[in-house]
């Protein structure tokens, strides 16, 4: 059985703002007090596994050890399919040191050139571990198609060129609360809260 998490405090693991934002506002409905890596000062851990899950838990862990609480991290990307899955794990670095991710699109429609294959997912690998090195680990996906040039402001990444299943817009022209509804973060968030937040709702 999943280890429950009952602490009041949690420390989300990530620097992305995108993802605090979304992490934070599925975490609103429960009683929880959410503080970021970024605002405890936490240091940035190099993301040296070869998977989602083995970063995700690499990074909860440094951020739960260094702040002796327990930590949620995300580590996800997109994985195209006639890319043989890259960006996958690099989907962070394909925008660069500046996280320029015009630059990582536009890289994407370049590698693609003109194969018809634009069928993606997106991935999302969440790590809730405690200052003990106690680790639960889930994964949600959502399947679509990729779509150029960019379309809509909203969202972050790579969501201007993604399209989930059935969507004839992008992720990046939907309203958040669309985008929680059928988002590999939310998938694997629902995971979570089944196995790991029973008691706090
Ligand atoms: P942290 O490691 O600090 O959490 P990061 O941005 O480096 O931040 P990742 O290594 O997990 O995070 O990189 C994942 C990248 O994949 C992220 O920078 C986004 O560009 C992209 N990505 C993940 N989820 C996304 C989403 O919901 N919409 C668009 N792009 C997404």
């Amino acid at each position: 059985m999943a280890r429950a998490f009952t602490a009041g405090r949690l420390v989300l693991a990530t620097h992305n703002p995108g993802k605090v934002r979304e992490i934070a506002e599925l975490l609103a409905p429960f009683k929880v007090d959410v503080v970021s890596a970024g605002e405890l000062n936490l240091p940035e851990p190099e993301e040296t596994e070869t998977t989602f899950i083995g970063n995700a838990k690499l990074k909860a862990i440094a951020a739960a050890k260094a702040s002796g609480l327990p930590a949620l991290s995300d580590d996800s990307g997109l994985s195209v399919t006639a890319l043989n899955g890259a960006p996958g794990i690099y989907s962070a670095r394909w925008a660069g040191p500046s996280k320029d991710f015009n630059l990582a699109m536009t890289r994407v429609e370049k590698e693609l050139g003109g194969n018809p294959n634009r069928t993606a997912k997106f991935v999302c690998a969440l790590a809730l571990c405690w200052p003990d090195g106690h680790c639960e680990t889930f994964e949600g996906e959502v399947h679509g198609t990729l779509s150029f040039p960019q379309r809509g402001q909203k969202g972050f990444g790579y969501d201007p060129i993604f399209m989930a299943k059935g969507q004839t817009i992008t992720f990046a022209e939907m309203e958040p609360a669309a985008k929680h509804a059928m988002s590999h973060r939310v998938n694997a968030f629902r995971q979570l809260v089944a196995a790991c937040f029973k008691t706090n709702q």
